[in-house]
Formats: C-alpha cells, sequence, structure tokens
C-alpha cells in the first residue's frame, strides 16, 4: 500500500533560496503539504562537545543520516507517520524534541543535498534545483548567519572559503543533472506560478499522475 503523495525536491546552494521557493509554492495549497528540511537530518552529534561541533563540515553529505531520511520518506509514502527530528542551529546539534509528520497530498524535501541520494531521488516525482549566482548566495548567507545568527564576519567569510564553496563545487553542483527543472534566481515569480498551479492540481486530483512507485517498493521491502 503506498500513500497517494507527490513528493518534490528541492537542491541548490546555500543562499540560493531553496526555503523561499519552498514556502511559496506550497502556502496556498494549504495544510496538505508536508514540508521537510533536510537540515533535520543532520546526524545527532549528542556524543560529541560544541567546540568539537563546530568543527564538522556540514556540507558534506556525511553529515547527514541518509538512512534515516529514507526510512521517514518511505513510511509517510506508506502512509505512516513519522516522529522527524528537529535541529538546532545554535548549538549545531539535533533537537531533544521531534514533531510527528502525517502522510499528505504533497511533500516537499528542501536542503542543499536534497537530490544527492540515488534512493531519495527515486522517491521524488519532481526534482528541482534552484541556481542563483555565488555572490548573491554569499551575501544571503552573510546577512543570514551574522544578523538573524549572531555570527561573526570572519567567521562567516572563512567557513565559506574553507567548506562551504568547495564542498557547493564538489557534491552540490553536480546534482543539478538529477533535476527535472533548473530554476534561475531563486524565487522567480513565472516559475513560482506554475509550480504552485501544478501542486493545486495534485491535490485537487486534477493533474495526470506520472509517477511511478516501483522504486519505493523496492526501498521498502528491500528488493533490489
Ligand atoms: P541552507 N549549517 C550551519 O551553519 N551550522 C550547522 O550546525 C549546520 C549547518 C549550514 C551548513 C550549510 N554549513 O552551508 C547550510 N555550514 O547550513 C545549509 N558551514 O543550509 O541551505 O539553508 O543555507
Ligand atoms: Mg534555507
Amino acid at each position: 500500500m503506498t500513500y497517494p503523495s507527490f513528493v518534490v525536491g528541492i537542491a541548490g546552494g546555500t543562499g540560493a533560496g531553496k526555503t523561499t521557493v519552498s514556502r511559496l509554492i506550497t502556502e496556498n495549497v494549504a495544510d496538505a503539504v508536508t514540508r521537510i528540511p533536510l537540515d533535520n537530518y543532520y546526524r545527532d552529534l549528542s556524543h560529541m562537545d560544541l567546540e568539537e561541533r563546530a568543527e564538522v563540515n556540514y556540507d558534506h553529505p556525511d553529515a547527514f543520516e541518509w538512512s534515516l531520511l529514507r526510512d521517514h520518506l518511505g513510511m509517510l509514502l506508506s502512509g505512516q507517520s513519522v516522529e522527524m527530528p528537529q535541529y538546532d542551529f545554535e548549538v549545531h546539534n539535533r533537537a531533544e524534541e521531534t514533531v510527528t509528520v502525517e502522510p499528505t497530498d504533497v511533500i516537499v524535501l528542501e536542503g542543499i543535498l536534497a537530490l544527492y541520494d540515488d534512493e531519495i531521488n527515486d522517491m521524488l516525482d519532481l526534482r528541482l534545483y534552484v541556481e542563483t549566482d555565488a555572490d548573491v548566495r554569499i551575501l544571503r548567507r552573510i546577512e543570514r548567519d551574522v544578523i538573524d545568527r549572531g555570527r561573526n564576519l570572519e567567521g562567516v567569510i572563512d567557513q565559506y572559503l574553507s567548506t562551504v564553496k568547495p564542498m557547493h563545487e564538489q557534491f552540490i553542483e553536480p546534482t543539478k543533472k538529477h533535476a527535472d527543472l533548473i530554476i534561475p534566481e531563486g524565487a522567480n515569480s513565472m516559475a513560482v506560478n506554475l509550480l504552485e498551479e501544478r501542486l493545486r492540481n495534485e491535490v485537487n486530483g486534477d493533474a495526470t499522475r506520472t509517477w511511478e512507485r516501483g522504486a519505493l517498493e523496492k526501498h521498502v521491502t528491500g528488493a533490489r
């Protein structure tokens, strides 16, 4: 048994506008939407102290607990609710509390490496890559980290040059080839309107469903 969710993956570099696109294309599709920030699937690093955790490379694929994300997405697609972890950026760690997430008509997985994992890609019905120039992205990142998250400018710049940029080039940018659509400049209104309409059709049941659940069955049953 599978739950007929339409699953959208939204990838792209830091500051590209993924979260904004995710919000804009879903906000008028009301409560029939579940948003899964990939950040919530950063590994639990409780065994490290804060100083060690601050040194972790959070832009590398190994920073994420892919097996848990695959399990959760698979469970949602088979109609089960999941206890989704929450992430606390202040302390670079998974929070104590979880949030119960129910299966819905539309699921949006959003994060730098949303199109990285083969099994996850197989579970997605629509794969988007938000492409925004690196200079615009770093300016947004500085604004967010310095103003909203109280980090210092020098630290943000060091981190950008030492991990964020190289990991982007090595791991994030190449996932663009898995995308069905590339959205230029993040929240461009034509792209947002088209996507919003597509999702609304999914929820209202007017869409032509092209997805195939073969990949999911394989994941759930472990068959190859
Ligand atoms: P988006 N990140 C942190 O800054 N601190 C953490 O504890 C965990 C993640 C950053 C991460 C990545 N990298 O660039 C960014 N670092 O969050 C991804 N360093 O989130 O796509 O919203 O920018
Ligand atoms: Mg974001």
